[in-house]
């Protein structure tokens, strides 16, 4: 999968795009991540790429010819989304679906934001991380690029990934433990140690879907309530105190 990222900071992008699981992905060829810097295609001896907003107010704009000019450069992969928070809400169902491309690319603004023409004439769409206001559309594309990026086939210990991610289903994750079994009087649940495989699992479907009962209640009507099944998983860990009333009759 190709993502090319045009910003005013590539060292920023560039840096991330080495680290981690980006950057292995990356060094095995399952990442083709293609770094621009806006300022390349400023035409005045200052490389100038923003400009005072027509009709005052404070602030600088980016302008449309070096945003143009970099992206015409390229012809980068479509769609060009840019990032800001009026554009489509990402969650892990656009994660899954960006992550089906062959490629796409993003366009990262400053706070004041880019002249109008480049969002009507330049990109296909928008795209937000959540609503919250950033400096810059700079760690927007991290984020984007971390969540599509690890969906990509060939990215992460795909087996154990795609398991996982079915095993949950749009639930929270259980809790973890790890060694010593008992970390000061705060013990490990006794199942965990039981060897009883099948129980295990159920145990952690059990937790994951109380977990997103407490925290997460919208996400457990996204996947459509609580049913008779889960029900009866919750009343074998004993997890079934106070959960909402039954909506499928009597
Ligand atoms: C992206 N969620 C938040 C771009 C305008 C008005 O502030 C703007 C901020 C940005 C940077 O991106 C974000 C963002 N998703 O802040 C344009």
């Amino acid at each position: 999968m190709r993502i090319d990222v045009f910003t005013i900071f590539p060292d920023m992008v560039e840096h991330f795009a080495g680290q981690s699981l980006v950057g292995r992905a990356r060094g095995a060829g399952a990442l083709d991540i293609r770094v621009h810097d806006l300022r390349s295609c400023a035409t005045d001896p200052h490389r100038s790429v923003d400009d005072a907003p027509f009709g005052g107010g404070a602030g600088m704009v980016l302008m449309p010819e070096p945003v143009f000019a970099a992206v015409e450069a390229v012809d980068p992969p479509r769609p060009l989304l840019y990032l800001s928070p009026a554009g489509r809400r990402l969650d892990q169902g656009v994660a899954g679906e960006l992550a089906g491309l062959p490629g796409f690319s993003l366009l990262c603004g400053r706070y004041e934001g880019v002249d109008e023409r480049i969002r009507d004439h330049l990109c296909d769409g928008e795209l937000s991380i959540g609503d919250v206001v950033l400096a810059g559309g700079e760690v927007a594309a991290m984020v984007v690029i971390e969540a599509v990026g690890r969906l990509v086939p060939g990215v992460m210990g795909n087996a154990t990934s795609a398991e996982d991610e079915s095993f949950s289903d749009g639930l929270l994750e259980y809790p973890h433990y790890t060694r010593p079994a008992d970390f000061r009087g705060w013990v490990v649940p006794d199942v965990l140690r039981s060897g009883d495989h099948a129980r295990i699992a159920r145990w952690r479907r059990a937790q994951a879907l109380r977990r997103t009962i407490d925290r997460r209640p919208d996400l457990v009507e996204i996947r459509g309530g609580i049913g008779p099944d889960d029900r009866k998983l919750l009343a074998e860990f004993a997890l079934d105190a106070d959960l909402p009333p039954r909506t499928d009759g009597p």
